[in-house]
């Protein structure tokens, strides 16, 4: 075994790839901006400097360890260095904190904190705030940025899709879509990874909340509110309850009280795609058409897939993602109500925004889904409802469409589509046939996975990608003929939609606690598949008789 010296402390290197990892496994936070451990290590905060025996400084980041190192995290040199780093910042940052949508949740703010300024030496340059309100989902300040890069790195090594770089250089330098076009001109899918990653207010995502206070407050407006699988294990923690704890009971009760009017669970929605999806499938299996068969829950992926690969765009299920088909089945319900129904759609996800607005979605100029929360909205409003949402006693959706299967809720991660669509296709519907599904390496939160199945006699190959590149390189492998799938299910966010942009931010234990609250509550739920949902049953013998094409599927046009 190696070791290494830190503040004194041998540390056992165990294949660490850079210093910082070793430091932070004997609990010491030390200080990044730009350092993640899944994308490429860029090293230009330098926030993460530290000394070793001979007094010379070296980022933590882009060091790799050595047996025998001794560094120290903590000198009155690391501080000082620290300090001036965070005063520079702070010179070149728009500082209007108590107004920026970041406030409390920044790091620039959290460090400025943490290591006491108190005052900055140098002229603020960075101007007023500088807005791009181009993209449904996204908004970014210019004038907040600190160059980390996390966005540009994010946007490019983990999603393939480089909607922004660096430009100019030097002092001009910034982060910008190439021409400095607006954000929504370019080939921008609306995933939010990049806000997500952003340790400032420079990308946030966008602030719907307004309309829905609005419509809220009108007599003449039915607001019918429909809840994400993976919101009801992203929300806790805000509140001081458990990462992962599954708290849709809350939300529901917190909605009432706020005012909604109806609330249903795009669970519900989920089990109705899992039905119409699977049905697309094996249609196709059985004609011999082209497989394979992608998923078209994602509406990131979609839009990725429009603009990289369109003639892919036969391959992917004509199925309105869970949250589609249910707007306009709930559109249609209250079709004669005496108040304009108000569809909303509590999301992880802020592509979804995108998504609601698209034109194949609206119905002689209305849109189905009239707008879109996400979850880091709703805590927002909660928050400005002085509701205290750790006391709120939990509430049941409401009827008619109350039911949901724990397929329907699975969806929420990475696999949860497929093992959902599975289960439909199984010919042998026993407990332990069941059981034996999650061991096909459908479950887990890797980026990659593949299983396969025994379907009529033949064998079905699956593969589940999350995180557009991902996706990427399995299309490219399957172009050149080296691998062959006949249903391939992807999530533009790494891990699925429990670590949607549109969620507060975790990291990776918070990502397997909110898998494990969503496998929770699929087994305590009394219904396992989509097809054993009375709701659904009632709709195919009533509303949808007739309109199943209509209301249920959808043909991209662009
Ligand atoms: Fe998702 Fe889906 S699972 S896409 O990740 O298919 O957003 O949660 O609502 O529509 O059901 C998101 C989550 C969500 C849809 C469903
Ligand atoms: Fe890139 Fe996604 Fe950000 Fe758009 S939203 S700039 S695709 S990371």
């Amino acid at each position: 075994t190696e070791f290494m010296l830190i503040d004194n402390i041998p540390v056992e290197i165990t294949g660490e790839k850079n210093i910082l990892a070793v430091i932070r496994k004997i609990g010491i936070d030390l200080p990044t901006f730009c350092y993640y451990s899944e994308l490429s290590v860029y090293g230009a905060c330098r926030m993460c400097v530290v000394e070793d025996k001979w007094g010379d400084i070296h980022a933590a980041c882009s060091t790799p360890p050595k047996a025998g190192m001794e560094i120290r995290t903590n000198t009155p040199r690391l501080r000082k260095y620290r300090k001036m780093i965070l005063e520079l910042f702070l010179a070149n940052h728009c500082r209007d904190c108590t107004t920026c949508e970041k406030n409390g949740k920044c790091k620039l703010q959290e460090l400025a904190q943490r290591f006491g300024i108190k005052q900055v030496r140098f002229n603020n340059t960075s101007g007023e705030p500088n807005l791009d309100t181009s993209s449904l989902c996204i908004v970014r300040d210019k004038s907040k940025c600190i160059l980390c890069g996390d966005c540009v790195r994010m946007c490019d090594e983990v999603q393939k899709v480089g909607a922004i770089d660096f430009a100019y250089r030097g002092s001009k330098m910034r982060v910008s879509p190439a021409f400095d076009e607006p954000i929504a001109n370019t080939n921008c899918v609306g995933c939010g990874q990049c806000a997500a990653v952003c340790p400032t207010g420079a990308i946030v995502v966008r602030d719907d909340t307004a309309k829905l206070w609005q419509d809220i407050s009108d007599k003449d407006a039915k607001v019918v509110v429909q809840i994400a699988p993976a919101v009801r294990v992203g929300i806790g923690k805000e509140f001081g309850l458990a990462e992962g704890e599954n708290v849709m009971g809350r939300i529901v009760a917190a909605l009432k009280r706020m005012g909604v009017d109806e609330v249903f669970d795009t669970s519900t929605g989920a089990d109705l795609t899992v039905l119409e999806e699977a049905g697309e499938f094996l249609a196709k299996l059985q004609k011999g058409e082209k497989l394979p068969l992608f998923t078209s829950c994602c509406p990131a992926w979609v839009q990725f897939a429009e603009n990289n690969y369109p003639e892919l765009m036969a391959n992917i299920s004509t199925c309105r993602s869970p949250m589609q088909m249910f707007a306009s089945v709930l559109k249609e319900h209250y079709r004669h109500s005496n108040r304009r129904t108000v569809v909303v759609a509590v999301m992880p996800c802020t592509a979804k925004k995108f998504e609601g607005a698209r034109d194949e979605f609206m119905e002689n100029g209305v849109r189905n889904v009239d707008y879109v929360i996400t979850t880091q909205e709703l805590v927002k409003m909660i928050r400005e409802a002085g509701i205290v949402f750790s006391e709120v006693e939990p509430e049941s959706v409401d009827m008619p469409f109350g039911a949901v299967s724990g397929a329907g809720v699975i969806f929420g991660v990475t696999g949860g589509v497929t093992e959902a669509v599975i289960r439909r296709l199984a010919d042998d519907k026993s407990v332990s046939a069941l059981r034996a599904l999650a061991f096909t390496g459908v479950r887990g939160l890797h980026g990659v996975k593949e299983a396969s199945i025994e379907y009529a006699g033949r064998e079905v190959r699956i593969a589940i990608v999350s995180g557009l590149k991902n996706a990427d390189n399995l299309i490219r492998q399957i172009k050149s003929g080296e691998k062959h799938y006949d249903f391939i299910e992807v999530m533009a966010c790494p891990g699925g939609c429990i670590a949607g942009a549109g969620q507060p931010v975790t990291n990776e234990e918070g990502r397997k606690r909110r898998s494990a609250g969503l496998y929770d509550a699929d087994r305590m739920s009394s219904i396992k598949r989509s097809e054993e949902n009375p709701v659904i049953m009632a709709l195919y013998s009533g509303l949808l008789k007739g309109k199943v094409h209509k209301l249920l599927h959808v043909e991209y046009r662009r």
